[in-house]
């Protein structure tokens, strides 16, 4: 049982079979156990829309050609497509709306656990939303920028100013003349479902079109939503840390903290810190040990160096080592599933937010007005816990795996200034003019059983690297790249191609880093893929191109959820090659697959490419890099 065919995280494998042994099922189990999956479902022709339904169209041909009302394939596969993105737009404006609330009710005093914790991030993002500074109070910049921002859910008339501080002026343009240019965040989606209703829209390109404009909000919202953590919670900056399930601790009281909002998780480590001597009164030598899954992990991970101890896979798996005492959650993500796996051991699985209860959980209503109050309930959960743990059923594993995270943006733009303070990105243009980095892959995305957990990330990033393609990352892809050892020097000396070597290594030295920086850079949570998209725009905007001329592209290898297929199309609408490999739910239509695969690039740039082996991937955006470096004429 040395290797698990399941996982390539060597951890999360000697877990699964842990699992095995104590009897308990998996999400592998559950994926088993649903095979075959519906091949209506599957290629999108299942429309549940009204109750004369549920209809289906057979793909091969057989039996109707379309639904009662008449829905042909094309609608329904582009109407069940849109009502998805919606969904996925939803959930990002909720986590934006939330932080920019707690933004404003700090200004207004209300929320006492939380500060600005970087001013100057504050003003930088007052600039590019347009707001004056000079001669303000910091606290009042804060309620201007939380007005201007909670202004954009429900605009109807002025600026979007969000999206002017996202899309470049060319990509606004573009979007204009195609009339897609979103005017708010909330009425895009209520629009976008109202359009499926039935007996409404039945024109699939129409739809199509509608998901384009929803998703450049979606990248919007979510520019809002890292920027303003950044306000409250620090921007981000290159720290050593570690990753897999080795970061749980035999002698500590272990909390895992997963889902995606950093209000909830930068006041409970706050809090931690202030109860460790409680733990050490119950036994717990270490006393309380923080770890993250999933964006939670990353949000962590980015800003306090936090260990990340799984990703979307392997969530249920931090339980399986019999050590965690609570798994405290927020929102998105979380599969119902841990609440069973949490009755095996002797976890609490606590729920905190009032609109994401979890059946089974132990509910702690968390808010930011008395957030000190509500993070210390859970802490103290956790100590309850402890003093139920069953020794005989802890197994963790131990191969602790090093990774560098925090490149945000600005962490970024830090190391090139030293290399050029007038004109930062000039040297990694250089670079990338020169051929010593070739072009850019974002790895973005999930984790799905219909992939090896973390299998295409390894085996792509190594491909690309090896071709002197700098890797970014975030989210779950971020996640598998840190527990593989990706995001570390050694990583940059065992895979990186010659040129990305020595630019690595000419980083490393500027920041002043041990050794070469890591050739995959670690830019956060999903939200934070909007990081990406600045330092993009700014080499876009200095070579005066768009970016659907940049040697830029974006892999989703692994994704499944709602809100990565919504990053994954905002990406190809804002001009970038997007890559997935796992089969979209749109192959029952051939005009709907035919537009995301080609004739969108014709209109955007950008287009998805679909391809399930990892190699055969990275020769294809390797390709497609070629091609934008030959239309750059380098
Ligand atoms: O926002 S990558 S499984 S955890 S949806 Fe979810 Fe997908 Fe992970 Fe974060 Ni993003
Ligand atoms: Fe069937 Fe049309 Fe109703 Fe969909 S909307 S379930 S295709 S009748």
């Amino acid at each position: 049982q040395a290797s698990h065919p399941k996982s390539v995280d060597i951890t999360a494998q000697q877990m699964i079979f842990k699992a095995e042994l104590d009897k308990v099922e998996t999400v592998w189990d559950r994926h088993a156990a649903m095979q075959p999956q519906c091949g209506f479902g599957e290629t999108g022709l299942c429309c549940r829309v009204c109750w004369k339904g549920p209809c289906r169209i057979d793909p091969l041909g057989n039996g109707p050609k379309v639904g009662i009302c008449g829905a042909t394939a094309d609608v329904i596969v582009a109407r069940n497509l849109l009502r998805s993105f919606c969904v996925g737009a939803s959930a990002h404006t909720e986590h934006a709306r939330h932080i920019a609330h707690t933004l404003y009710e700090l200004s207004q005093n209300n929320a006492p656990a939380y500060s600005i914790k970087d001013e100057a991030k504050l003003i930088d993002v007052a600039k590019r939303l347009k707001i004056s500074t000079e001669d303000k109070e910091i606290l009042d910049i804060a309620k201007e920028v939380a007005e201007v921002s909670m202004a954009d859910f429900g605009k109807h008339h002025g600026e979007f100013a969000w999206l002017n501080a996202v899309l470049n002026p060319l990509r606004k343009e573009k979007l204009a003349s195609l009339g897609i240019l979103p005017h708010n965040l909330d009425s895009v989606v209520v629009n976008g479902l109202s359009r499926t209703h039935v007996g409404s829209e039945s024109d699939p390109m129409n739809l199509l079109l509608a998901a384009a404009r929803l998703a450049a909000a979606d990248v919007s919202v979510m520019a809002m939503g890292t920027e303003l953590s950044d306000v409250l919670f620090g921007t981000p900056m290159p720290s050593l840390t570690t990753a897999n399930l080795s970061v749980l601790k035999k002698d500590a009281v272990n909390i895992a903290l997963h889902g995606h909002n950093p209000l909830l998780c930068e006041i409970v480590c706050d809090v931690a810190a202030t109860m460790q001597e409680e733990a050490k009164k119950l036994g717990a030598k270490e006393g309380i040990n923080i770890v993250g899954v999933c964006c939670t992990g990353n949000e962590m991970m980015m800003r306090h160096g936090v260990p990340l101890a799984a990703n979307y896979l392997s969530q249920e798996l931090t339980m399986i080592t019999g050590a965690v005492e609570a798994m405290v959650v927020d929102t998105q993500c979380i599969m119902p599933a841990v609440v069973e796996t949490a009755s095996h051991y002797h976890t609490q699985v606590i729920s905190t937010m009032d609109d994401n209860k979890i059946f089974g959980a132990t509910h702690v209503s968390f808010h930011p007005e008395s957030a000190v109050e509500g993070a210390k309930q859970i802490v103290r959960l956790a100590l309850e816990a402890y003093k139920r743990r069953n020794p005989d059923k802890v197994d963790i594993p131990n191969h602790v795996q090093q990774a560098m995270g925090g490149f945000s943006y600005e962490a970024i733009t830090a190391v090139l200034k030293k290399l050029d303070n007038e004109n930062p990105i000039k040297p990694l243009i250089d670079q990338i003019a020169g051929g010593n980095i070739q072009g850019v892959v974002l790895f973005g995305g999930c984790s799905n059983t219909k992939v090896v957990h973390d299998f295409n990330y390894v085996t792509m990033s190594r491909e690309l690297i090896k071709r002197n393609v700098l890797v970014l990352a975030t989210g779950c892809a971020a996640g598998a790249l840190a527990k593989s050892g990706m995001q570390t020097s050694q990583a940059t000396l065992d895979y990186a191609g010659d040129g990305l070597k020595a630019v690595l290594a000419a980083l490393g030295d500027a920041a002043g880093t041990a050794g070469p920086l890591p050739p995959v850079l670690n830019m956060g949570s999903c939200v934070d893929n909007t990081r990406a998209v600045r330092l993009a725009n700014d080499i876009a905007m200095t070579l005066g191109v768009d970016l659907d001329m940049l040697p830029v592209c974006v892999s989703a290898p692994e994704l499944m959820s709602e809100k990565a297929q919504i990053i994954g199309t905002w990406a190809a609408v804002i001009g970038l090659p997007v890559h997935i490999g796992v089969v979209p739910h749109v192959t029952g239509s051939s005009l709907v697959t035919k537009f995301l695969t080609q004739d969108m690039e014709e209109v955007l740039g950008g287009k998805f490419i679909v391809e399930l082996d990892p190699i055969e991937a990275a020769n294809k955006l390797y390709g497609e890099i070629q091609k934008r470096r030959q239309k750059l004429g380098i």
